[in-house]
């Protein structure tokens, strides 16, 4: 427990289930005082996330739904958060998606349509959510997202992905340049693999985690909890010197050659 986000308002985007990294954040926003807004896109999540908070006993502001592929939705999610809730100080981007069929074989059979969708969700998204965002941030703030080594080099099977991820961190740095003079900062977390309901049924994931435990320096996987503290820094006041920024919590992997 500490209150380092006492008071603040931090809407958090993705959580589908408890093994969501976005769950795992929500717990260390909460052990650290912050009020917590919820969008979710499918029902199915907005049921799951409503038992979650039941069971961990967290109380949110407001959940709303929003789908990150409509200008609509997001507009009206953000408007119905100002209606409730006012000024806001954060928001946590936890979303992705891809074809199946993309994150698969090769990269260069990768359709147009196939293209399109994974940077349209994943990654103008953050785009069109911060915009929507910092109309309500009139006291400055954080807005964090995850992104996944695969940006910065082949990851065989992450294809489409990866550079949705890179289209995703060369947002966070020309995002971070246009809101950093109304005193927002606007950062990544980069997190090793971690099993959850996106990362189920795509091929390679297994091998990928075993990777980690034979090389990465601290020679184990991380976990939400530990992309939830990073997410805490990056909203908090601690991290009040940084934007523009990707974080590896990777357990080091990202260091070796
Ligand atoms: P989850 O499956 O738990 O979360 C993915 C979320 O994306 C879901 O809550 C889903 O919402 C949401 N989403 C997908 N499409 C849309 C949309 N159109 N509008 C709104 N929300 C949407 O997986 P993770 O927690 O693993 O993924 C969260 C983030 O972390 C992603 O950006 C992922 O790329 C990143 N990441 C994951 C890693 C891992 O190993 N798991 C490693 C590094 C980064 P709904 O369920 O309602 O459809
Ligand atoms: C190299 C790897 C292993 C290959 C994994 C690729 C993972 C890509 C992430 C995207 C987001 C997965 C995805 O879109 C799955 C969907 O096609 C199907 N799933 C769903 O529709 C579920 C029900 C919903 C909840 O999922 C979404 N996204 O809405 C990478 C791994 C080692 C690390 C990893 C898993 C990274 C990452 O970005 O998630």
């Amino acid at each position: 427990m500490s209150n380092l986000l006492q008071g603040k308002n931090i809407v958090i985007m993705g959580v589908a289930n408890e093994r969501s990294i976005a769950w795992g954040i929500t717990k260390s926003l909460h052990n650290a005082g912050a009020n917590l807004i919820f969008t979710n896109r499918q029902e199915r999540s907005y049921q799951k996330l409503t038992k979650l908070l039941e069971k961990n006993e967290v109380s949110a502001k407001l959940i709303v739904s929003c789908d990150v592929a409509s200008d609509e939705s997001i507009n009206d999610a953000f408007s119905e958060i100002k209606k409730n809730v006012g000024v806001i100080h954060g928001v946590v981007h936890s979303v992705a998606f891809a074809n199946r069929d993309d994150l698969k074989g090769e990269f260069l059979d990768t359709s147009r349509d196939g293209f399109l969708l994974a940077q349209e969700i994943s990654a103008y998204s953050l785009v069109a959510v911060t915009k929507a965002a910092k109309e309500l941030m009139t006291e400055g703030g954080s807005i964090v997202t995850q992104t996944y080594l695969g940006s910065e080099r082949v990851i065989p099977g992450y294809n489409v992905m990866g550079v949705a991820k890179a289209s995703l961190e060369a947002s966070v740095m020309y995002l971070a340049e246009d809101v950093g003079k109304h005193g927002i900062r606007v950062n990544a977390v980069s997190a090793g693999p971690i099993r959850t309901l996106s990362a189920k049924g795509v091929s390679g994931f297994n091998e990928k985690a075993g990777v980690i435990e034979e090389k990465a320096p601290l020679r184990r996987n991380v976990d939400q909890d530990q992309v939830g503290d990073a997410t805490l820094f990056f909203m908090s006041e601690l991290s009040r010197g940084i934007t523009g920024e990707v974080l590896h919590v990777d357990s080091g992997y990202h260091i070796i050659g």
